[in-house]
């Protein structure tokens, strides 16, 4: 009699609660590179490049100390679609008695794994993700004792329950925060270090070629795949930006520079979310950075309260507003999503430069996602839904968990203000101000209204004007239609004609794609 231990493509890490207890002589560790996973939405290739070299990675790396593993790698003539198929076939030729799997990161998973009992007639044990740092009871617990849920105070109380970055019962620096040191514009001379760079080996140049013949209609290609692909490379990369470039993460964090899409920022997001780092160990690598007065507060403050708060607190909102969360439409928003999203044909520069960018890299950094992709979707009403389903596919960090409670509640005010306080709405002037995107462009990010006017100066206000019922009674909004207010008609018909012909004009997406 066997149990049978499942681990899927984001929980590659020995620490697996799946595999607490393991016995490596008698259970059978399952892995499986499954087709549905890969395209139920077209992932970027080298995100799936990345899950497939990791998983094939850590499958040989379970085998060396002594497991035995099974492994279903891709088969392009019969590929196996489903979880349930993969557990299936593994049934057919070891006699189980129980299954043992880590819970998922997104509720369809879920709901996938709990039909299982009585799919097999087995005991299947779903365990706690051990690797969060808030588990669903403390969450709940947190939640209930609040009228509104906002990420500042779980974030103190976090810091409180791990002792990070404390003095006594004090934060270190009399501060919880220093968001506000962070929003340094950038300066276009800077000498930027490069990204964690990690050849292929040929594990991975087997995935890559896989990868291109088996999804040749999906996002990107894989050529300059560079990705950390085990635990020990992502903590070499995780090394790097502390020694690198923690420094200046917090001063710059909201800069960008056309051709310099890594920036300072950290590029862990995708290893830690398969498992190949775990939050402490990234929290305590910034804390000792501190201490060693290798980096300022207010760099290591931001960046931990990114793994130790943000990513705790969307993870929290996730399960505790899912399944309803993801059809959530505050606005009604139903523009379909333009196709410059895929082919970064625009002449919105700044549009063009983070779409490309992300075709490129599987990867754009928090404020491209948020104040430009984002708030693009935002003002000119796309459907959230066709908006989160284009994030979750071509991030390489992205999972559901964490990809739409950042969509929906953070980038769309899709769940009309569970997770934010105000929509995260903005004209071209925030963009001119963070970045240099604004001088190659085709728009002008001075004139408001008319043909050469930037496009985000008009859809700000209409999109404002359009959701008076919604927005109307927000605080934090209500100077800004005060500002509306006053403008005379001539100037509210302007902006309502420029932002309906610009509307109009926005293209689909092919039905190709
Ligand atoms: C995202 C993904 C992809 C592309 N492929 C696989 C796979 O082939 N096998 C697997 O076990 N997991 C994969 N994943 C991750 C799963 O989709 C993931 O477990 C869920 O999204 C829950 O977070
Ligand atoms: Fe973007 Fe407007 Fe600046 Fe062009 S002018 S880069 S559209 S913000």
């Amino acid at each position: 009699m066997t149990t049978l231990r499942i681990i899927l493509g984001d929980q590659l890490t020995s620490q697996i609660s799946s595999l607490d207890g393991v016995d490596p002589q008698g259970d059978i560790i399952l892995m499986c590179e499954v087709f549905a996973e890969a395209t139920y939405v077209k992932h970027h290739k080298k995100k799936i490049a990345f899950i497939f070299s990791a998983m094939r990675h850590f499958a040989d790396e379970l085998r060396g100390i002594g497991y035995e593993v099974v492994y279903y790698p891709l088969d392009q003539a019969k590929p196996i679609v489903t979880f349930t198929q993969a557990v299936e076939k593994t049934l057919v030729a070891h006699n189980v008695n129980q299954i043992i799997v880590t819970e998922p990161g997104e509720h369809r998973v879920l709901c996938e794994l709990q039909s299982w009992s009585d799919t097999f007639n087995l005991p299947v044990d779903i365990r706690a993700d051990t690797r969060f740092l808030c588990d669903h009871a403390e969450f709940e617990t947190w939640s209930a004792e609040r009228k509104s849920l906002r990420m500042e105070y779980f974030y103190r109380d976090m810091r409180k329950k791990y002792s990070i970055l404390m003095d006594g019962d004090q934060p270190v620096g009399g501060q919880w925060n220093f968001d506000s040191d962070n929003r340094k514009p950038p300066q276009p001379s800077f000498e930027v270090p490069d990204t964690y760079q990690n050849p292929p080996n040929e594990i991975t140049k087997n995935v890559l070629s896989l990868v291109e013949t088996q999804f040749p209609s999906h996002m990107g290609d894989t050529t300059g795949f560079h990705f950390a692909v085990t635990a020990a490379q992502a903590k070499v990369a995780l090394a790097q930006f502390i020694e690198e470039r923690l420094q200046y993460f917090g001063d710059f964090q909201d800069a960008m520079i056309q051709g310099k899409p890594w920036m300072y920022h950290a590029h862990i997001g995708l290893y830690l979310n398969v498992g190949l780092l775990l939050p402490l160990e990234c929290i305590s690598a910034a804390e000792q950075a501190y201490y060693r007065k290798q980096a300022p507060l207010n760099a290591v403050e931001g960046f931990i309260r990114q793994i130790l708060g943000w990513r705790e607190f969307v993870r929290g909102i996730y399960w505790q507003k899912m399944p309803g969360y993801a059809s959530l439409n505050f606005f009604h928003a139903k523009q379909d999503l333009p196709a410059f999203y895929w082919n970064a044909e625009t002449k919105m520069n700044c549009l063009h430069q983070s779409v490309k960018e992300t075709v490129e890299n599987a990867y754009a950094h928090h404020i491209q996602r948020l104040m430009v992709l984002g708030n693009f979707a935002l003002l000119a009403g796309i459907d959230p839904r066709q908006v989160n389903d284009w994030f979750l596919s071509v991030y390489a960090d992205a999972f559901e968990w964490v990809e739409m409670p950042n969509v929906m509640g953070m980038a769309l005010f899709a769940d009309g203000g569970v997770l934010a306080s105000k929509p995260y709405a903005s004209g071209g002037g925030y963009i001119k101000k963070m970045s240099n995107y604004c001088k190659d462009c085709s728009y002008k990010v001075t004139e408001k209204n008319g043909a050469d006017a930037c496009p985000f100066n008009y859809l700000y206000w209409d999109f404002l004007d359009r959701n008076r019922d919604k927005l109307g009674n927000n605080h934090r909004v209500g100077m800004m239609y005060k500002v509306y207010d006053r403008m005379d008609d001539n100037k509210k018909r302007a902006i309502h004609n420029d932002s309906a012909k610009f509307l109009k004009n926005l293209d689909a997406l092919p039905s190709d794609c």
